[in-house]
């Protein structure tokens, strides 16, 4: 049966190839240039659209909602066009319930574990008055951001594009903390935990507690922050205090902060362990099962961008030039480079790419197109970073989980 029903899809799609083009040329009202150019298997993005009404606590409505227990809701590519992303469309990926009643006075954060010299507990008013507040804009990305790529499917929140922002973080640093706490010689991870509560309800059960090296918690932008865009977090995000570690999977910059513990070992919280957040050590076949202990924690995330304006769809005159803008991020220096493609990723144009506030922050990039002729483009975009990473135009290295898509953004262009 399941036999079967693959060699239909295998065979629907060969049929979509030999005619996607007349097809879904009458469907947008127009004809396709450079079809030709079209790799095999992707398929015009010009039909996709589907965006859900809200209900989400301080979010905008414009949020594309993937899930209401517990929480998960994501950016549409065009309302990421700002430098730094307001909190309204910043999105939201909960795990478990976030705290129900939240008082700041009494919030506390305590370091202990097995490489603490003494366990020690601050409030935010301590934080506040006895540490240098700093302030970065700096990218979250989700680890599963564009999972709903992969093909195998991968099990989990389908994620297109918008698990993804920007913001200005303002608190102080963990490693100014971690010195004022002392921590043994032989520390080498920090694991998070946070008030949020696990959907069972069972008060024993976590449902999130990751973490970083603790080379990665001593670095200069890594935070423990109270203030987002230059207000308080929004509950959704983890008021009234949480991590932030730029260039590393979001799901390590813990929310609702409550306690820090520095490991002697890897952490082994929740969703440290097992196939969660981990990629094959080694790439393996699509659809492949891979064992527990062949599995690794997923550190820097890779080189990426979207295409933010216009939004996908948009319809231009041909006697005009499209003027195209978006955002592009990594885990390296910088961005180096970012080039667009009209043709389907046969010929490359540079970008316009402006520098940023510092490491983490995501940098815009501008260009302005002049179409050949009438009919249905996309355009493009591709990153390459300060170590010489370029962003792949398709779904790279298939993985169990569904992380670490980085393909090129793309949108649909209809010119006449
Ligand atoms: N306490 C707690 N921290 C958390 C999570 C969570 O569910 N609980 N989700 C993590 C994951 S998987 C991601 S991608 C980011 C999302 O941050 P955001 O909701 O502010 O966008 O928070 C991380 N920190
Ligand atoms: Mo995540």
């Amino acid at each position: 049966m399941e036999n079967n029903k693959n060699k239909n899809i295998v065979i629907r799609r060969d049929f979509l190839k030999s005619s996607i083009m007349t097809s879904i040329g009458l469907l947008i009202g127009t004809n396709i240039v450079f079809a030709s150019n079209f790799p095999k298997g992707l398929l015009p993005i010009g039909v996709l659209d589907g965006t859900l009404p809200s209900g989400l606590i301080g979010k905008s409505d414009k949020l594309t909602i993937l899930n209401d227990r517990p929480v998960n809701a994501e950016t549409p590519a065009h309302l990421l066009n700002d430098d730094l992303t307001p909190n309204n469309l910043f999105f939201v990926r909960n795990n478990g319930l976030p705290p129900n009643k939240v008082d700041v006075n009494k919030w506390s954060l305590t370091f202990e574990g097995e490489s603490v010299k003494n366990k020690k507990t601050f409030s935010i008013e301590d934080l506040k008055s006895k540490f240098k507040h700093y302030t970065y804009n700096i990218v979250l990305e989700c680890g599963g951001n564009g999972r709903s790529e992969f093909n195998p499917p991968a099990k989990g929140n389908q994620w297109s594009t918008g698990a993804v922002g920007c913001a200005s973080w303002t608190g102080v640093r963990l490693a100014d903390v971690l010195n004022d706490v002392g921590i043994k010689s032989d520390a080498v991870y920090i694991g998070y935990y946070g008030e949020d509560t696990h959907l069972s309800g069972d008060p024993k059960k976590e449902p999130i507690s990751r973490g970083v090296p603790i080379s990665k918690a001593m670095e200069e932008e890594s935070l423990i922050v109270w203030g987002m865009n230059g207000e308080d977090i929004p509950m959704l995000n983890g008021y009234p205090l949480r991590l932030i570690f730029g260039g590393y999977p979001a799901s390590c910059s813990g929310k609702w902060l409550s306690n820090i513990v520095v490991r002697n070992k890897v952490h082994d919280g929740q969703k440290m362990i097992g196939q969660a957040y981990r990629i094959p050590c080694k790439s393996v076949a699509p659809g492949a099962k891979v064992k527990d202990e062949d599995m690794c924690i997923i550190e820097r995330m890779p080189v990426k961008s979207l295409i933010t304006y216009p939004k996908t769809g948009a319809t231009i005159s041909l006697n005009d030039k499209l003027p195209i803008q978006g955002q592009a991020w990594t885990s390296s220096d910088h961005i180096e480079s970012v080039d667009y493609s009209i043709d389907f990723g046969v010929t490359w144009y540079p970008c316009k790419v402006e520098l940023s506030k510092n490491k983490f922050a995501w940098q815009r990039f501008s260009a302005s197109i002049a179409f050949p002729e009438m009919g249905y483009y996309e355009v493009w975009a591709r990153a390459t970073d300060s170590e010489g990473k370029i962003q792949p135009i398709i779904l790279p290295g298939w993985n169990p989980k569904g992380y670490l898509n980085n393909a090129c953004h793309r949108i649909a262009i209809k010119v006449q």
